[in-house]
């Protein structure tokens, strides 16, 4: 059995914070037609990809901060996206602001969520690294506020059987964490999906601004690589609401090479057919786990959140 998938990834132009959910559904299902026209299997979409990116505000109405919550998935907005792609039988994995009131008390998650071909839901996953802060800046043109909006992940990262392979999720900022991709990588994972939003300006390190497209292919190139995975991820992209949003969304393989990228600030699917069975060449030989790994050297990592130095000595003259 050919284990060839025919994969899209769907990066995203600006969404305004008026943009009602039914226009943003409209974008996303013409992505999946595309998908659909040009072979694909599966599409990936960005994350929080049904709203603007609205944790760049520091927001006091709570009814504006709700309307940017999933409280169902799918819900009356978006299930025309689950029927398309029903019809046209093509799976997705997309990123949405989670509203969760099955227990006693209401949780947000920045959560993506896994499609089959079939319209139903396989799995779910809940961002882990949530960066930025939870303050107020105020004299910050764009904050960073998921710690602000969004509770820890009580998921962790679990992987799913699905389309022929080893899947799992990831979103953002975990793509920046190498834990991110070994903890899949330890249950096998063949194909990463990630979505992203990325503020090209960060007032925390303005001297980092013009490494963002560096910082964001390095670090999906070597989880891939070293973990002998294929990553699809798709941005979402452009001058949204005044913040300019990093695109480039890829497409690698497990040899850490980059077989397509967007080259639009704005909605635009790249496609690739990928073979799952190369990822072997990788978890075979240079990182074979089983052969090579070392990991009662490894406790630190789970043992210590923080850097913590050796203490200063004197180390004499000799
Ligand atoms: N959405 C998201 O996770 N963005 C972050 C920006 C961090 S700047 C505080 C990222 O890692 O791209």
């Amino acid at each position: 059995m050919t284990r060839k998938l025919d994969v899209g990834c769907a990066q995203l132009g600006p969404i305004s914070r008026s943009d009602s959910r039914a226009e943003v559904v409209a974008r996303l299902i013409a992505l999946l037609e595309e998908g659909k026209e040009r072979g694909c299997q599966l599409v990936v979409f960005p994350e929080l990809a049904l709203t603007t990116f609205f944790p760049r505000w520091w927001l006091d109405d709570q009814d504006e901060i709700d309307g940017f919550y999933e409280r169902q998935m799918p819900s009356p907005e978006t299930q025309p996206l689950f029927d398309r792609a029903r019809e046209l039988e093509v799976g997705f994995c997309i990123g949405y602001a989670e509203l969760d009131e099955s227990g006693p008390e209401t949780r947000r998650f920045n959560t993506s969520i896994l499609v089959g071909p079939d319209g139903r839901i396989i799995g779910k996953y809940r961002k882990v690294h949530l960066p930025g802060h939870s303050d107020q800046r105020e004299d910050w043109d764009f904050q960073h506020l998921e710690k602000h909006y969004f509770d820890a992940s009580d998921t962790g990262f679990p992987v799913w059987r699905a389309f022929g392979g080893i899947l799992g999720m990831a979103i953002c900022n975990d793509r920046r964490w190498p834990e991110t991709y070994r903890v899949m990588g330890l249950q096998g994972v063949e194909l990463v999906m990630i979505g992203y939003n990325t503020p090209i300006a960060d007032p925390e390190v303005p001297h980092h601004d013009h490494l963002q497209s560096f910082h964001n292919h390095i670090v999906m190139q070597a989880g891939a690589y070293q973990n002998g995975t294929f990553v699809i991820a798709a941005a979402k992209c452009g001058q949204e609401e005044g913040s300019t949003m990093l695109g480039q969304s890829v497409i690698v393989a497990p040899t850490g090479e980059i077989v397509a990228q967007a080259t639009s600030m704005g909605d635009e699917l790249i496609t690739a057919r990928i073979d799952l069975d190369i990822c072997a060449d990788i978890k075979n030989y240079m990182f074979n786990f089983e052969m090579h790994r070392q990991p009662q050297h490894y406790g630190l990592i789970v043992e210590r959140r923080g850097a913590v130095p050796p203490p200063l000595v004197d180390q004499g003259q000799g």
